[in-house]
């Protein structure tokens, strides 16, 4: 409630912004993508973290037209990047299930994506199993006709939802996120690790990439890598950072 009307304001006067999460392949330390991650800098508060009010969105329907400019925001970014030479770098952006159930989503897609020239397959659009769940022919339906565009689509916090694997093989989706919880503990705890370890090997075993995510430390990088998962995002590597940081820290040899 506290910030109901400020939030009906923030798009109009633009406050809100894209950080960007670097995703690693650990083989060659090389940069492969980036994760769109929104932040609202609320005129007297500050920053307010998406967990309080991407929910708040959500209960208004304010997350469509919020999820619409993330969409365009974050392609037309990674259209800047491509021309400055990085033209293999990938962009992820997160669904609301509001946006992914509304109708004209794949419209959006496709409108952003002829503006901007950006080859499809560089866009992947990430969502949860819980919103895949809530009405499997809907999904099935709006995840086919993403599909037809050729974007890719990614499970996020992948185990940590309600889901069926039957389902999951007739999803038309190229990528699995290990949720961050299973990677925290993943050197000392035997049920994390065995999960994480089923994760990939299903992955691999039905053509899917993998991505862990939460990755803090070496060690846990060393552990994913020696069970066949090098593709990482997580404060290792870099937290989500704004876009001039990740082009003085990421794109600079180029
Ligand atoms: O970036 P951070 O960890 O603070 O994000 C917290 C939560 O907000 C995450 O679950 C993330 O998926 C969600 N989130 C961040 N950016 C977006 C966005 O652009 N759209 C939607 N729907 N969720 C987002
Ligand atoms: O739900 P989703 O996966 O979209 O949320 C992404 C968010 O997870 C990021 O915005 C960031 O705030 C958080 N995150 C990213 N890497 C790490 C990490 O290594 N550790 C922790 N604790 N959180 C992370
Ligand atoms: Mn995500
Ligand atoms: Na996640």
């Amino acid at each position: 409630v506290k910030y109901e009307n400020a939030l009906y304001r923030a798009l109009e006067r633009d406050e809100f912004t894209l950080y960007y999460q670097p995703q690693i392949d650990y083989c060659n330390n090389r940069l492969f993508g980036v994760e769109a991650l929104i932040r609202w800098n609320h005129p007297e508060e500050g920053l307010v973290p998406p967990d309080i009010f991407i929910p708040l969105a959500e209960q208004t329907g304010l997350i469509v037209p919020i999820g619409e400019w993330v969409l365009r925001e974050a392609v037309f970014q990674l259209e800047k990047w491509h021309d400055l030479g990085f033209t293999d770098l990938i962009m992820a952006v997160n669904l609301s299930a509001a946006q992914f159930e509304q109708g004209n989503l794949h419209r959006s897609v496709k409108q952003v994506l002829a503006e901007t020239g950006i080859r499809p397959d560089h866009l992947h659009l990430e969502l949860t199993e819980n919103q895949i769940m809530r009405n499997t022919d809907l999904a099935i339906s709006t995840m086919n006709k993403l599909k037809e565009l050729g974007v890719q689509l990614d499970i996020d916090d992948f185990g940590t939802g309600y889901s069926s694997l039957s389902y999951l093989q007739r999803f038309p989706i190229s990528t699995l996120k290990i949720d961050r919880t299973f990677i925290r503990d993943i050197l000392h705890d035997e049920d994390d690790r065995a999960l994480t370890d089923t994760i990939i090997t299903m992955a691999k075993n039905m053509g899917l990439e993998v991505i862990a995510e939460g990755v803090e430390t070496v060690e846990q990088a060393d552990h994913l890598v020696s069970r066949n998962c090098t593709l990482m995002q997580g404060y290792y590597f870099s937290p989500p950072i704004p876009a001039r940081k990740l082009e003085s820290d990421f794109l600079t040899n180029k």
